[in-house]
């Protein structure tokens, strides 16, 4: 692919105001509150703009902070900043005063603009955050008011390519949240790489889909590729199963961004109601692993394959998957065009093929940590190291094992939890699963099965003891969870992770 670039670029000019030229009419952002035509939204956007740096006195550079749910107003606020030279911190809504404010120091944050809704925590946060000098909130009147004054056109800043443009946290699970650095240009290399290469979407797609726009995830599904293109997006506030699946026949949505146990719980939805999902074209899954029976489960209900991709915040956006005619079920994909992959041993030297090792990538886009230690865990020798194992098959394709520290050790034993759950999700009982090793003293580890049965299905240790056989004829038999535990709901993170670490913490318990 072309992923060369200008010196000189702003993105927000790219993604946005070069549509205005032939799709100035087209619908650019459509909510359950509001549709606004790319002129509209670009019009909205240069009055936020103006707002920004006229009466809040933001220069380029300056970092700030989006709090809100996926609206039309939290688009133009993205734009904006990205349009006056700033640099958007976005932030998950569920987030605590805590964690905003590790990211208001961490990032030295100037400027918030935040949905009024979520303004409180945002006020707790902002008493020990000594940069922050202007709060704007849209949604109770105040940033609307401001931006009636404001007039409809702003010069973009003239950036460099290599401005960062975006700094996004990391949805970790320990430790201090670390801020990724992207570049102008990066914002357009994932949608010349991953978008034209793999995805190929029309100027005529509805996009529509889950991950909230602060994470990486659905910032690049939900608005730079179809905005790349002059498609649509279609933005929902509460996005759960059960509204998306309505939300697709209702706007005869073409292309779908969520996690695999959406696909799984509107599949299984699907299969029990009246469900018009007959607009979809593409469905990609990303965010953890997707398991064979949900991408076969998807495929028998809807007659479409799953379009798997491995992404990370570092990399901004997805950086191994297949385009529909390339897909392997079951593996996660090739390189994307643009992109270097390559398993590797604890040497660090290219591993057999066939071999599980540690994946490692390279490309346009890569880990750059705001001023933090892990950097030099992340990269090294010039390769980005996920964190993932991986096993890559004699024709290229990479097929995900697990995280590199969830591998569970029993008895000697190399077991990945993904896979135990990709068996124990063939079973009709089973709606959800999660793997993980519980401490024991005779193996060192035991693989421990947290099991959500589906509605009207009664635990017992009968049904325990079928699921661990059904295991043992599925894979092979050392991996079957000696311990089970059915639970009520699982653990997930608002990217719509497994939390494996809370499911380790709840395996040291006793189990049923
Ligand atoms: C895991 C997957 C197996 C993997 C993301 C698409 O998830 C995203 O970013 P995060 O920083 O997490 C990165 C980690 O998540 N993972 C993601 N996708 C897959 N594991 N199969 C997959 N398809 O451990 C990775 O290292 O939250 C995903 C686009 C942008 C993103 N930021």
């Amino acid at each position: 692919p072309q992923l060369r670039y200008p010196a000189r670029l702003n993105c927000a000019v790219e993604l946005l105001d070069r549509n205005l030229a032939t799709r100035a009419g087209h619908p650019a952002v459509v909510t359950a509150a509001e549709t606004l035509t790319y002129a509209q939204l670009a019009a909205r956007v240069n009055r936020i703009a103006h707002v920004l740096v006229h009466r809040q006195g933001l220069v380029p550079g300056n970092r700030v902070l989006l709090r809100g749910a996926n609206t039309a107003w939290m688009v133009a606020a993205y734009f904006a900043v990205l349009k006056a030279g700033g640099v958007v911190v976005a932030t998950m809504p569920l987030l605590r005063a805590k964690e905003i404010g590790q990211m208001l120091r961490k990032a030295r944050i100037s400027h918030a603009l935040c949905d009024a809704r979520l303004a409180p925590e945002l006020r707790l946060a902002a008493a020990e955050a000594p940069d922050l000098r202007h709060v704007l909130h849209w949604g109770d009147g105040a940033l609307e008011a401001l931006c009636a004054e404001a007039p409809p056109d702003f010069p973009a800043c003239d950036t460099a390519a290599e401005d960062v443009c975006l700094i996004g946290f990391t949805s970790g699970t320990t430790g201090e949240p670390k801020g990724t650095m992207h570049f102008h240009r990066d914002m357009l290399a994932i949608c010349d790489a991953y978008g034209r290469e793999v995805l190929r979407p029309t100027p005529d797609d509805i996009f529509i889909g889950s991950p909230p726009l602060a994470f990486t995830f659905g910032l690049g599904g939900l608005v730079l590729f179809p905005f790349r293109v002059g498609a649509t997006a279609v933005l929902l506030e509460k996005p759960a199963p059960e509204e998306l699946l309505p939300a697709i026949a209702r706007h005869r949505a073409t292309i779908c961004f969520t996690a695999p146990t959406a696909y799984r719980a509107m599949a299984l939805a699907i299969a029990g109601g009246d469900h018009d999902v007959s607009s979809l074209r593409k469905c990609v899954s990303a965010g953890e692993a997707l398991p064979r029976p949900v991408f076969d489960l998807w495929q028998r209900t809807t007659g479409l394959p799953l379009m798997d991709g491995i992404g990370a915040t570092e990399m901004l956006h997805i950086f191994i998957a297949a385009p529909e005619h390339a897909i392997r079920p079951g593996a996660t994909g090739l390189p994307v065009p643009g992109y270097e992959a390559k398993v590797i041993g604890p040497d660090g030297a290219e591993a057999p093929r066939d071999t599980p090792g540690r994946l490692a990538v390279r490309g346009p886009t890569g880990c750059r940590y705001l001023a933090d230690p892990r950097q030099a865990q992340y990269v090294q020798g010039g390769w980005n190291i996920t964190g993932d194992t991986y096993v890559q098959d004699a024709d290229g394709y990479f097929w995900y094992q697990a995280r590199s520290d969830d591998m569970i050790i029993s008895a000697g034993y190399n077991i990945a939890g993904p896979e135990v759950e990709a068996a124990l999700l063939t079973h009709p009982t089973v709606a959800e699963c999660g793997v993980v090793g519980a401490p024991d003293e005779e193996r060192g580890q035991v693989v421990k099965a947290f099991i959500v049965l589906k509605p009207g299905i009664a635990a017992d240790a009968a049904l325990a003891r079928a699921l661990q056989d059904h295991v043992k004829a599925a894979i092979a038999p050392y991996k079957y969870p000696r311990a089970v535990a059915f639970v009520a709901a699982l653990p997930r993170t608002e990217t719509g992770k497994l939390q494996r670490f809370a499911l380790r913490r709840q395996a040291q318990g006793p189990s049923a």
